[in-house]
């Protein structure tokens, strides 16, 4: 048997190594990202138009509240974030400076509430890669894929 012979060549400490070096390593490489960006797109800009929607759920897995201060990239000259409110009785759309995620929380950027409004859009290959900005100055890269109008909002 290939242990056996292992054993037989190397003796019984070699194994031991093998097995703790395995184990040895598993924290570092599989623990999760610490900010886990998730479900991220741009949708299509409509034909003749330059504006459109961005998405994205952002999980903080750090054991610190952090805050989402903007948005940025090269697929479009500008981003701002924008949240909706209920203001007389009609959903408008707001500026949304910044938002705070506590730890193993997640917030969603999603079709009829906090949403990314993109200005000058290009679209290049698909995905595009945007950056999200941390008051603590980290930039968390991400790839947002590029989608189609599928409902209205
Ligand atoms: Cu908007």
């Amino acid at each position: 048997m290939f242990l056996t012979r292992l054993r037989n060549l190397f003796g019984g400490a070699f194994i031991c190594v093998l097995i703790m070096g395995v184990i040895g390593c598993t924290p570092s490489t599989q623990n999760p990202a610490t900010y886990d960006v998730s479900n991220a797109s741009i949708r299509t800009p409509v034909p003749g138009r330059t504006v459109t929607a961005g998405y994205f759920d952002f999980k903080n897995n750090s054991d610190a509240t952090v805050t989402i201060v903007g948005v940025s990239g090269d697929v479009a000259a500008s981003i701002e974030m924008h949240t909706i409110k209920k203001i007389d009785q009609q959903m408008r759309m707001r500026p949304l400076p910044e938002i705070s995620v506590a730890p193993g929380a997640v917030v969603n950027f999603a079709s009829g509430g906090n949403h990314l409004m993109l200005f000058d859009v290009q679209l290049g290959n698909s995905p595009s890669v945007l950056k999200i900005e941390l008051a603590s100055g980290v930039i968390v890269e991400a790839p947002f894929e590029h989608t189609r109008l599928i409902e209205s909002d």
